[in-house]
Formats: C-alpha cells, structure tokens, sequence
C-alpha cells in the first residue's frame, strides 16, 4: 500500500457515508444536476481530518468539489477527495472538476457512483489517473446512487424517477369512499413525507384526489417550506376548481395542469389568471398516456417526481410499470367498509419489488420497496 493509501478500507466507507450525507442537504434543489457531496480529509500523523467540504449549490452549480477545494485551501495539497459522484470532465462554467482536484494537489480520490453524462463517464476518473493521482471507485456506491436516482434515471431513461406513497389502514384500505382526507398515519409518518415532498422535484395526484382532498401538497416542515415541489395535477378535463387550495395558492408554489385539451374554457382563464401553469397531454383510450407524460416532464427538468394518490392514478402508474419506488406507511387503525381499497396487496409486498428498508414511525409500520433488477 502506498502512503497515500493509509485511509483505505473502513475509514475510505466512513468518510465516504458522511460525504453521501452531505449530498443530501441539496436533494431536490440542484436543478437537472445531481447533488453531490465532497470531502477533502488529510492525515498529517494524528489521524485523518476533514478539512474541506462542498456540496452541488442550488441551482447546480458551482459543483461540490471547487467548493470543498475552496474551504481546504492549502491543506489539499497531498490529501484525499471524497467524491460521491465521478468528478466532471467537461468545461461549464467553470473548468472540469477532474482538472480543479489535479491543480489543487489532491494526491487520492475515493470515488462513489459513475456518471452516465457522456461528457463525463470514464473521463473524469482517466484524468484524475493521467495526473497520477490515486483513485478508488465504486466505494459506497449503491448509497450514492439511492440519493442520485433521479438524476440517474432521468439520464438512462429519459423520465423522472418515480415514487409512489401510499398511506394504508391496518386493513389495507387507503381512505373512505365520499369522505375526503382521513388520517391513516400519525405525526412521524407525516413529517417523513413532508420530507420526501422536500427532497423531490414534482408532486403528482390524480384530479379524483384534488376533488376530494382538496390537498395543499406542500412541505409544511419547519424552515422547509421554501423547498416544496411543483405540485402537478392529472386533470384530463381541466376539472380543478378555482377556489381549491392549489390554485389558490398556485403563486406561491407552482401547479401545473395537465389537460388534453388546450381550448381557453372558463375554468382555464381562471385558473391561468391564479398563475396555474398548463401541459398538453396525449390521452390513449381516455386516459392520460402517462408514459409521455413522464418523457414531458423529464424534459422540463423533472428528476424526482412524487405520486401521492389516489388509488386510480396509483394504479394507473403500477399498472403501466412506472413505479421505481413504492413508500408504504401503514398505520394501526382499520377503515373497514366503505374503504377505498390500495391497489396492491399489503400483506406480501407488490409483486416486481424488493424490499429496500422497513422502519417503525411512532404507531406506523414503514416499508420502501425498489423495482426489482
Ligand atoms: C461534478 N460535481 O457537484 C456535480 C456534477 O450543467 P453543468 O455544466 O453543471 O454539468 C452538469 C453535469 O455535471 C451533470 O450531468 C453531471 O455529469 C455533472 N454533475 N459533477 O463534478 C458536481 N453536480
Ligand atoms: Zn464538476
């Protein structure tokens, strides 16, 4: 092992899960670029020391490691970067990466996920290599890549990455029929989806659910509420009232219509008046052909979209494979007749998932479950 490799192994992990926590604090603000983390650590013999830190800035640039570079000043010269990303390769605004750590005198890189941006995959690591620097990829890489999935998927595939919440009674039933919002899930859950709704792109429901719930679909958080995401709303028929919740607060945090028709109706002049934004929609056999949809958004810039309900947009995404992750918060009461029952069975998971984690929010049972392969 050379002397630069004295950080290998457990402490490479640890530094490395603390600069995957780092990316997190910019999840959903970045804009189409991913938030990722860096941490500049050097070991002058009393043990390693962090002695830079950045993380993508709002908007997405600057990038995390000019940042984290910035802060180490000096103190880069011959110590590792943390990287959670492969580091850019390519001239933006500002020089790539790759060369940024090279002139900074970075003698390791510890690198988490790859980069399928075709200005950067493989590049980035080959120059950090040409420069005779060390670089170890791939550490803590299915962790990295959990926080990066939006902007993973949005890259291979072409649309958001998609996560279905559902909330459910011990029974299985998500809400009663006619009754508008009913608690399933206490306080923990509920902050827990506030978070999610932070850390996400868009926020989707069906028009069945804007009717009935009459939801405000923002992160209620304490000092989070900057951070609530485009609230989008399937609404074949244009059929949002006015006086709701969403368009009445549409000035203060987007929502976005998508109708099939764009024929300026009453209803529509109103609700353009409130500032609502509106997306023509294909519809195939009456129903909102969701996989355009998707490609839609993506291209607006969308990485992570949230599906928040009901039971028919649910299972309108599952039905079409859409779903890359399913939220499943069950809590201990039963609803019983006149249920509206979930599109999947509770009991032995959706079937073409795995089970990713399983938590306990106060009274509620939690279950995140991810496509399977
Ligand atoms: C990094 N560090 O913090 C991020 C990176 O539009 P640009 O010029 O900002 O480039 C966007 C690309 O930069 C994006 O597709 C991804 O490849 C990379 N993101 N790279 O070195 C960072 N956020
Ligand atoms: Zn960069």
């Amino acid at each position: 092992m050379t002397e630069a490799g004295a950080l290998a192994g457990d402490a490479d992990r640890r530094f490395m899960a603390a600069a995957i926590r780092l990316s997190r604090r910019h999840l959903g603000l970045t804009g189409t670029n991913p938030s990722v983390g860096t941490l500049i650590v050097r070991d002058d013999g009393a043990g390693p020391r962090i002695v830079g830190r950045g993380v993508t800035a709002i908007g997405g640039r600057p990038h995390a490691e000019p940042q984290a570079l910035e802060e180490a000043g000096e103190a880069a010269r011959g110590a590792t970067a943390y990287v959670t990303l492969e580091p850019c390769a390519h001239h933006g605004r500002t020089p790539p990466c790759a060369n940024t750590l090279v002139a900074a005198g970075i003698s390791r890189v510890v690198g988490a996920a790859s980069d399928p941006d075709p200005r950067v995959s493989g590049k980035g690591y080959a120059i950090l290599r040409e420069a005779g620097i060390e670089v170890f990829e791939g550490v803590l890489a299915d962790e990295a890549a959990d926080l990066m999935r939006g902007y993973l998927t949005r890259s291979l595939k072409k649309r958001p990455e998609v996560t279905l919440k559902l909330a459910l009674s011990a029974d299985g039933m998500i809400g009663r029929r006619g009754e508008g919002q009913v608690a399933i899930t206490g306080a923990i859950s509920r902050a827990q989806v506030h978070m999610m709704r932070a850390e996400s792109d868009a926020i989707l429901v069906g028009i069945g659910t804007a009717l009935a719930d009459d939801p405000a679909l923002t992160c209620r958080l304490p000092g989070l509420s900057a951070r609530s995401p485009l609230r989008i709303v399937l609404d074949r028929d244009t059929r949002l009232p006015p006086g709701s919740v969403l368009a009445r607060t549409a000035r203060e945090v987007p929502v976005l219509v998508t109708a099939a028709s764009d024929c300026p109706t009453p209803r529509r002049i109103a609700l353009a008046e409130q500032g609502v934004d509106f997306l023509a929609v294909d519809v195939h056999e009456g129903h909102i052909a969701l996989p355009e949809l998707l490609e839609d958004l993506a291209a607006r810039g969308i990485m992570t979209l949230m599906v928040e309900g009901g039971a028919y947009t649910a299972s309108a995404f599952l039905d079409e494979d859409l779903v890359d992750r399913l939220c499943l918060f069950t809590g201990p009461a039963e609803i019983g007749p006149g249920g509206i029952a979930a599109p999947l069975d509770p009991a032995h998971g959706p079937a073409g998932f795995r089970l990713l984690r399983e938590a306990r929010f106060g009274d509620d049972h939690y279950r995140e479950y991810v496509r399977a392969g």
